[in-house]
């Protein structure tokens, strides 16, 4: 039994160590030396490109390196009858949740104006809602959209989610399919996006979605975080809504096109604060201790966890 193993852009060394400090003499092949070919049983990918998942005939199942599947999904030479299974995993979990809450509470706490203060030697205090009068509403209530939506009810704020189909969870709203986004916008002061990439969320997040956010707030304005994917949002229609106060901030995680272009006016909005897609990085040690979880149930002849339901797109 062979894996084949690409991270496109990725420090492929740190993977290959982890996969081997967690198992010892696993034969791991790398493109374009995949050699016999017919031993690849396994593939655990970030990115591919379409030709590396041709003339695998004895693969099993496919592991997505992260928690999105939009970079295998999108491929036309994915094999129909090879099983999809992606990353859920606390490190990852934790990781985006320290992130929605590091740039909520950042909005909340009005620290680029702090900041801003700062630089200027100004002792100066600004006004100060309390959490409790906030209200957070996160697009993709799944599983780091709820981990993100319990830390930051046990902040104070009130938090609402929405997702396809509703959800129970005590202290958090749900909201359910296209015909509540409104009300659920309606209700929302800072929207994070924890959505998936897929042919009903790409384009979601543009201005018209933007000028259905509650204008009755107690910050300065309705406030963006994208930490999903940039496909989900529309970066043209952000500079517009911020421009016209549709919009007062934005935090932005995930681009249109990636890394960000140096001519993006992104860059240089003061409002708008930008991290290079590392939300939730994927750490080598916790993703392949997860995946070859996953090879072992697999072999045992277990079901796989984490499928991907291929016609959601997720
Ligand atoms: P999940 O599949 O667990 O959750 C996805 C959520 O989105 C679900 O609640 C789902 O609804 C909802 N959803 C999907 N499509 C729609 C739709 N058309 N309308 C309404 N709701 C919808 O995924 P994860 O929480 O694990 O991950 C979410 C995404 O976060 C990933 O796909 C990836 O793109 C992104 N990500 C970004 C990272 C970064 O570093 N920036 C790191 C990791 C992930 P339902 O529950 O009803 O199915
Ligand atoms: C992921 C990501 O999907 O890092 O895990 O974007």
């Amino acid at each position: 039994m062979a894996i084949f193993f690409h991270a496109e852009n990725w420090p492929v060394d740190i993977w290959l160590q982890a996969l081997r400090k967690l198992s010892p003499g696993l034969d791991i092949r790398l493109w374009p030396d995949l050699a016999g070919r017919d031993d690849i049983e396994y593939a655990l990918l970030w990115r591919p490109r379409r030709e590396m998942l041709l003339n695998l005939p004895n693969l099993k199942v496919i592991f997505s390196l992260g928690a999105g599947v939009d970079h295998l999904l999108g491929l036309d030479t994915l094999p129909p009858h090879v099983p999809v299974a992606r990353i859920t995993e606390p490190d990852l979990t934790s990781r985006m949740s320290e992130y929605i809450v590091l740039h909520v509470l950042g909005h909340h706490r009005r620290l680029r104006e702090y900041e801003a203060l700062a630089a200027r030697h100004e002792w100066r205090e600004l006004g100060q809602p309390a959490a409790r009068e906030v209200r957070v509403g996160i697009l993709g209530l799944g599983v780091l959209g709820l981990d993100a939506a319990k830390k930051l009810k046990m902040m104070g704020f009130q938090v609402a989610g929405w997702s396809r189909r509703a959800k129970d969870v005590e202290g958090i709203e749900s909201f359910a399919g296209m015909d509540n986004l409104d009300a659920f916008l309606a209700r929302t002061d800072i929207l994070v996006c924890l959505l998936p990439l897929t042919p009903e969320t790409a384009g979601i997040l543009d201005y018209d979605l933007f000028s259905r956010l509650a204008r009755d707030g107690a910050g300065k304005g309705p406030v963006l975080i994208n930490a999903g994917r940039g496909g989900c949002q529309v970066e043209r229609d952000i500079l517009r809504a911020l421009e016209d106060e549709t919009l007062f901030a934005a935090t932005l995680d995930v681009f249109e096109t990636e890394p960000l272009p140096q001519a993006s006016p992104l860059w240089a909005h003061e409002r708008v604060s930008i991290t290079p897609h590392n939300a939730a990085p994927s750490a080598p040690e916790a993703i392949c201790s997860r995946i070859l979880e996953q090879i072992r149930r697999f072999e045992a002849g277990k079901a796989l966890e984490d499928l991907v339901d291929i016609r959601q797109g997720y």
